[in-house]
């Protein structure tokens, strides 16, 4: 892939409203081969499709990604949910607490990106304990979601 990346090669779709969202701004790490999008708000707790738009990327020779064909991923975003189970529940908590005072990332107990597990953190999951993220299966196949009430607002990063 090219050094230089623009934000709108990237395309989210919020899939409960329907909603576009285009990344803001983009960083390319070479070494990693890694594009991290960033937005200007916060994604909503929710389930998302991520759409990669070949034609906008190519490879030093010029071919575009993936033969030319779109590619697109889901994923949610619950926050609070630690372990990545899409609920916020006692596993969470129990992981926090074994960072709590520590330099530490998300995946460890640090919610608010900041790089430290403190109270900021757990508020956060305790203003998210109980919610859950689920999609709603369908003759197999997953076609709508389904979480409850509680919205938080997370800072978001696709990588
Ligand atoms: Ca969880
Ligand atoms: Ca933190």
């Amino acid at each position: 892939m090219s050094n230089s990346i623009a934000p709108a090669v990237l395309n989210v779709r919020d899939l409960t409203t329907g909603a576009n969202l285009t990344p803001a701004g983009v960083t390319y790490d070479a070494a990693t081969n890694t594009a991290t999008f960033s937005f200007v708000a916060p994604l909503a707790d929710g389930n998302y499709r991520a759409t990669v738009l070949a034609s906008a990327l190519t490879d030093p020779s010029g071919n575009a990604l993936n033969g030319g064909a779109d590619y697109t991923f889901d994923f949610y975003w619950l926050r609070g949910d630690i372990d990545r189970d899409r609920s916020v529940d006692f596993a969470d908590l129990l992981i926090l607490a074994q960072n709590y005072g520590r330099p530490r990332r998300y995946a460890q107990g640090d919610l608010n990106d900041e790089h430290m597990v403190d109270f900021a953190d757990l508020l956060i999951l305790v203003q998210g304990y109980g919610t859950t993220c689920r999609w709603r299966q369908r003759h197999g196949r997953r076609v709508r979601f389904t979480f409850n009430e509680r919205f938080c607002h997370p800072r978001s990063r696709l990588q």
